[in-house]
């Protein structure tokens, strides 16, 4: 892996091209029963642009009342599906803890959307890492220091690339500047999907 700064490990083109396909496959099965939904910013309601679902035992909801880890997906109430195989996989040999993922986050950028510069403070555990894997179109990251002032720096992540935020980036500042519409042909459209898997609450 390439270290990226302290705690923030890179390893480009982790899955390879059959990796991403059988991954692709899985997530169609995840959304049919889980499907996209638009996340809302609290207070105001604001719509994000990127859409959002979970698989795992929790899944990561935003609406005018908050935002908050759920067992149920928000507009079906129904549970979430199981995480694919090939994700915990992921965990087993990247995250290097011996606490199980309780929730992945699967983000899908279309064309034009973007993801401000943000912490992930809603988990109650931050000892555990947080995985970023990525399909379909490259995106530009940037990530930064634990204050929001401190200088940052940009990534292309491409389809494949698998990312690990532990111990000081763990509580970085990142987000996802914009997406280059056509430099993949994984998916059936233009776009992205970012996966993280999470660690929610303390073992025990
Ligand atoms: C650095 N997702 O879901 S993944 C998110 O590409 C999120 O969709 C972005 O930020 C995306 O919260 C970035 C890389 C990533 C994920 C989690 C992190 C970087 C992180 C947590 C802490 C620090
Ligand atoms: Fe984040």
């Amino acid at each position: 892996a390439v270290e990226i700064m302290p705690g923030c490990h890179y390893w480009p083109g982790w899955l390879d091209r059959a990796g991403q396909e059988a991954l692709a496959d899985e997530l169609r099965e995840v959304l049919a029963a889980a499907p996209l939904f638009t996340p809302r910013m609290p207070r105001t309601g604001t719509p994000f642009s990127v859409r959002i679902s979970s698989c795992g035992p929790l899944g990561w909801v935003s609406d005018v009342t908050g935002y908050r880890y759920q067992p149920t997906h928000p507009e079906t109430g129904e549970a979430w599906p199981p995480m694919p195989a090939v994700l915990t996989r992921a965990w087993a040999e990247l995250a290097s803890t011996p606490l199980a993922p309780e929730a992945c986050l699967i983000n899908w950028y279309a064309p034009g959307a973007r993801m401000g510069l943000h912490q992930d403070r809603d988990e109650e555990e931050f000892s555990a890492p947080v995985l970023s894997l990525s399909l379909g179109d490259t995106a530009l990251f940037r990530i930064g220091g634990t204050a929001r002032k401190d200088p940052t720096r940009s990534l292309r992540l491409a389809s494949g690339d698998a990312l690990l935020l532990s111990g000081p980036a763990r509580l970085a500042f990142h987000g996802i500047d914009r997406i280059y519409p056509g430099t993949s042909t994984l998916l059936k459209q233009p776009g992205r999907i970012n996966l993280t898997l999470r660690r929610v609450h303390p073992a025990g």
